[in-house]
């Protein structure tokens, strides 16, 4: 097996050190930053995504490997260089919405959002609407994600949708609900464009807005 494919292993076996020291060998021989993410951590979560979903392996499961991908992260972000940079495939801010602390689902969301290519700002939880309008001013992300973890603040949606709207910035981003209980069809009858309540399956979700924005004329 080659040093990305052991690193991808690793991953799913939780295997901290071993991943940390495959990320070590990679760099000393030569593989670029970018390909250890891409090919080694980010396809190690995949695979995690894949038998989560197929009941192989639990939620503490997953947390790990999301601690795991997450220090691999740390590592390599500074080392990818501006020309290797791997072309996002999107900018996304994600927050918990206003009155929500739940954490946990936004914690499993943003790795596996980044390890799907995108570039994710992480605003926090309880995330008040005017901050999520200023974060799109600041960042000019192509998608809002909005984690919605309680019936209460899911239908919350339609205030944040109202204040994105008041702000004339509507137009630039496409919105995404997420959390146990969400329902594309009631996401888009309060203005957002869809829902998921997974990560996973989430991401071809992102793929299809970032494919209307583009088609809308607007680029990353
Ligand atoms: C743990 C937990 C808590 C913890 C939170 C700890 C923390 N740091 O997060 C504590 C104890 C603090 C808590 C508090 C409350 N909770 Co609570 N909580 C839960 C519980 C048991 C698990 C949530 C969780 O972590 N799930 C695991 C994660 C990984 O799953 P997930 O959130 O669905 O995320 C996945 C997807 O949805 C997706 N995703 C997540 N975010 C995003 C974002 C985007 C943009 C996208 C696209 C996808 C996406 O990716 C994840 C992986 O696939 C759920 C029950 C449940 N089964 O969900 C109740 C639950 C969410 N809580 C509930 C309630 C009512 C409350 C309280 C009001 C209880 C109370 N009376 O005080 C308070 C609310 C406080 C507040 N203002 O927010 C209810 C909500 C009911 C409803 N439908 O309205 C639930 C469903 C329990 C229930 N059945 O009654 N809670």
């Amino acid at each position: 097996m080659d040093k990305l494919a052991e690193l991808s292993e690793a991953l799913l076996q939780l295997d901290g050190e071993g991943a940390a020291r495959l990320i070590g060998e990679s760099l000393e021989a030569g593989i670029p930053a970018a390909r250890i993410l891409s090919e080694g951590l980010s396809s190690g979560m995949r695979k995690v995504g894949e038998q989560f979903r197929e009941g192989v392996i639990y939620m503490p499961e997953v947390l790990v490997a999301c601690d795991i991908y997450y220090s691999g992260l740390e590592k390599l972000r500074p080392l990818i260089q501006p020309g290797e940079n791997r072309q996002a495939r999107g900018r996304m801010i994600l927050g918990t919405i206003h009155g929500d602390i739940h954490t946990v689902g936004k914690d499993v969301a943003v790795p596996v959002f980044e390890a799907a290519g995108y570039d994710v700002i992480d605003l926090g939880v309880d995330v008040a609407d005017e901050k999520i309008v200023e974060a799109i001013r600041e960042h000019r992300p192509d998608l809002v994600g909005l984690g919605t973890y309680m019936t209460s603040t899911f239908m919350h949606t339609r205030e944040t949708v109202k204040a994105i709207e008041a702000a004339g910035l509507r137009g630039q981003v496409k919105i995404i609900c997420g959390g146990p209980s969400v329902d594309a069809g009631a996401a888009k009858r309060m203005g957002a464009d869809d829902a998921s309540d997974d990560a996973w399956e989430a991401v071809g979700k992102l793929d299809r807005l970032m494919d209307e924005l583009k088609a809308q004329g607007r680029t990353v």
